[in-house]
């Protein structure tokens, strides 16, 4: 009898509806551009230019709309069933390595890191069979302190979410979302005693951290602190290497005597010398020595601020990965990126669109991007295998032969596979492991999965498996777009373009879900011309749309109302408010003109080999006035990032040009008659006013540390007055 599948696939309803309303969309588009290119104004008409400008912005903006529109065509939704996996396969479960990367103590505090990594011991697996590795990049022994005091606290910190059935298992979540009422009166003893404890901990820690180092009477008291002897900087050290807890070993047991999951800590060598790769780098060290300590057949891999909010996601992965149909062609199962801080309007916009939507769409056409973080793979085929029909990986349990070896031989014979010169002259960062030379390495990586013949899954279950923390400041938000728009059009250029290197290797649909990305950054140029050029000629009375009165102004109308309205309800429909669309709305604006247009420039530097990108890590702790004004969705401008000007700059030149205009209108001509010409244009630049009121607030009404500091305030104003009169006087 065939066995009845470990998970199911279901097509999400309406596909026709939304088909034809795309299909009617794209005909407004095409009339758009018909007119466009039918009523250029005639060589030495005014307009002209501007005329020519929106042409390009507006086929920009179609083509860019039929990319999304792959993302959109065929959403499928994922559904596991964990019972039928355990019923089968509960004894065979594979074993898993889970890998935390953390990379600077100071600015991704070690009480967060630990956090993730007890979140991730406790998940509802066999212990024998889970292994927990954190990379520390920073190679900081306050997080080594940490992670000791993490692994005593484990002890009973396991047996008692297991005991209890607690979730989300990350002991700080755990402690917030509980309310002292809620606890029943057998569990209250144990729950007081777990509490003190972690609360004790977390005083060690901080007192350690406030120190800024280890005393020495700790480290004299606790193991592996002498690797820290020839330390001498955080870019200049030995591996550092310590299985901290031996899951092996049949005595590491917590308090009621259930065997513990391994637990090891690894800072990589570094040397001024060697470029360390950033997070691809640690990643693959992980790779190889896991390989050498526990060797799990599935990885999973997950930020130090993502804990896991589900303790039952490796079942989920496994039936994906187990299933006897179609489990041998899946590499990964990538779970979406969820924020645990976000506040109730998402100020600062959240992936709720992507997660719930264009990541279901482009599943149907192989799967979704890796996207660094809350994704299991396959071990072999992030080393590099290639996917073949006949052949089944298998990926159920075998008793290895390793057992025997005691704790202090795969310590020393794994450093070397942590050395900085270990990758010379091998196919690591290449054709194994995560891909170098990118600040998105995990999109090329998963791309190059895709294109070996792979496909992924996107898992998206109601409760989510995996919280972090998104940017709680505006620059913040601005930099760490940059890197993902930067990061995807360099592979749009690379060696492996979705365009060109995916072509054949993988479906159409997917490439252009790939695309979508690539071109992310390539947006900021259309954007720009659509919100400075229709207020510039507005301020001189051009018009560059169509008058109301006639039959053109039709499809504008229609795109533009049919385009919103879909986002709108899109939105509400992924569970967000109506107010958050609109903050939503004001950071496309912002992402768009500022972030991807220093993405482009620098993308486009990089490529002639004057600048270098690096990899900016996103600050995962705030001041306690800035986290104040984040809960109260007061946006943060702060500091004087240059990426703030472009956005002050083009938020007054259309207050400007709309003042300008108003003043003109009431002098001369009377608002009736323009309004009929100049109706499209006055709309826009009224609608850029209104989504920058916050800023106009930032830059002239706010006194806090959060508004827009004076110096970008005058750059930014001199520049807009300095466009809108040379304009004026150009006429
Ligand atoms: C996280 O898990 C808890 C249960 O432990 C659940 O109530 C909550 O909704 C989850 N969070 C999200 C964002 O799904
Ligand atoms: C790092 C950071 O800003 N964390 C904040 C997340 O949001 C909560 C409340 O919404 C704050 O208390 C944290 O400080």
């Amino acid at each position: 009898m065939e066995k009845e599948p470990l998970f199911e696939t279901k097509r999400a309803k309406g596909r026709v509806l939304y088909r034809v309303f795309a299909a009617s969309i794209f005909a407004g588009i095409c009339l758009v551009w018909f007119y466009r290119a039918s009523h250029i104004p005639k060589a030495g008409e005014d307009g002209r230019f501007g005329w020519i400008g929106l042409l390009g912005a507006e086929i920009w903006f179609g083509f860019y709309w039929l990319l999304t529109q792959a993302s959109r065509w065929n959403p499928v939704y994922r559904h596991t069933f964990k019972d039928r996996l355990s019923q089968r396969y509960e004894n065979e479960l594979p074993g898993v390595d889970v890998f935390v990367c953390t990379a600077d103590a100071t600015i991704e505090p070690p009480l967060m890191v630990i956090n993730t990594v007890l979140s991730v011991m406790a998940y509802d697996y066999p212990p024998e069979k889970l292994s927990v590795y954190l990379s520390d990049d920073g190679g900081s022994e306050i997080t080594y302190y940490a992670l000791l005091e993490a692994a005593e606290f484990a002890k009973q910190w396991i047996p008692y979410c297991k005991r209890y059935k607690v979730e989300p298992r990350s002991p700080a979540a755990y402690f917030v979302s509980i309310s002292a009422d809620a606890i029943v009166d057998h569990q209250a003893k144990d729950f007081w005693a777990i509490k003190k404890l972690y609360k004790h901990i977390e005083k060690e820690i901080e007192n350690i951290v406030k120190l800024g180092c280890v005393s020495e009477e700790v480290r004299s008291r606790r193991k592996g602190f002498s690797q820290w002897d020839s330390y001498s900087s955080r870019r200049d050290h030995d591996t550092i290497l310590q299985i901290v807890i031996d899951g092996r070993n049949q005595n590491a047991t917590d308090v009621e005597g259930c065997r513990l999951p391994t637990l090891v800590y690894l800072a990589r060598e570094k040397r001024p010398q060697y470029h360390h790769n950033f997070k691809a780098g640690a990643m693959n060290a992980l790779i190889r020595v896991s390989s050498n300590i526990s060797n799990g057949k599935l990885l999973l891999n997950v930020d130090c601020d993502m804990y896991s909010n589900n303790s039952m996601a490796i079942r989920d992965a496994l039936c994906f990965f187990m299933d006897e149909e179609k489990g041998h062609e899946i590499a990964y199962v990538q779970f979406p990126q969820n924020f645990e801080n976000l506040t109730k309007n998402e100020l600062y916009a959240s992936l709720r669109v992507i997660n719930e939507v264009e990541a279901h769409g482009v599943d149907s056409y192989g799967g979704p991007l890796y996207i660094g973080s809350g994704c299991f793979h396959r071990r072999d085929t992030l080393c590099g295998r290639k996917f073949s029909k006949g052949c089944k990986s298998d990926m159920k349990w075998e008793n290895r032969k390793g057992e025997e070896l005691g704790i202090h031989e795969p310590e020393e014979s794994s450093k070397s596979l942590a050395s900085c010169t270990f990758e010379e002259n091998t196919q690591w960062g290449k054709e194994m492991g995560l891909k170098y030379g990118c600040p998105v390495e995990d999109i090329i990586t998963g791309l190059s999965i895709h294109c070996r013949g792979w496909k992924s899954v996107n898992c998206n279950p109601t409760r989510k498996a995996f919280l972090g923390l998104a940017p709680t400041t505006l620059p913040d938000m601005l930099v760490q777009y940059k890197r993902w728009s930067e990061g995807n059009l360099q592979i749009l250029l690379s060696k492996y373009s979705p365009a060109w290197y995916a072509y054949g290797k993988t479906s159409l649909g997917h490439q252009l879900g790939y695309l979508r990305y690539s071109f992310w950054a390539a947006n900021c140029w259309a954007t720009l011309v659509y919100s400075i050029l229709p207020s510039l000629y507005l301020l001189r009375g051009t018009s560059l749309f169509p008058q109301i009165s006639s039959p053109w102004f039709i499809p504008f109308a229609y795109v533009i109302i049919g385009k919103y309205t879909w986002s709108f309800a899109e939105f509400l429909w992924c569970g967000g408010t109506t107010l958050g669309w609109w903050n939503e709305q004001r950071i496309w604006l912002y992402q768009r003109t500022s972030s991807y247009l220093f993405a482009f420039i620098d993308t486009i530097l990089h490529s002639f080999g004057y600048s270098d990108s690096a990899f900016v890590i996103t600050a995962k702790v705030a001041d306690e006035d800035v986290s104040q004004r984040y809960k109260k969705e007061i946006l943060e401008f702060g500091d004087s990032s240059p990426m703030l000007t472009p956005l002050a700059t083009l938020a007054l030149l259309n207050l400007y040009c709309f003042a300008g205009f108003v003043k003109e209108a009431i002098n001369r001509k009377g608002i009736a008659q323009v309004y009929d010409t100049l109706t499209l244009q006055i709309m826009l630049c009224g609608a850029l006013i209104l989504i920058n009121l916050p800023l106009f607030q930032a830059l002239y009404l706010r006194k806090d540390k959060g508004k827009i500091p004076a110096t970008v305030t005058f750059k930014s104003m001199a520049c807009a007055v300095i466009a809108c009169t040379c304009f004026q006087f150009s006429y």
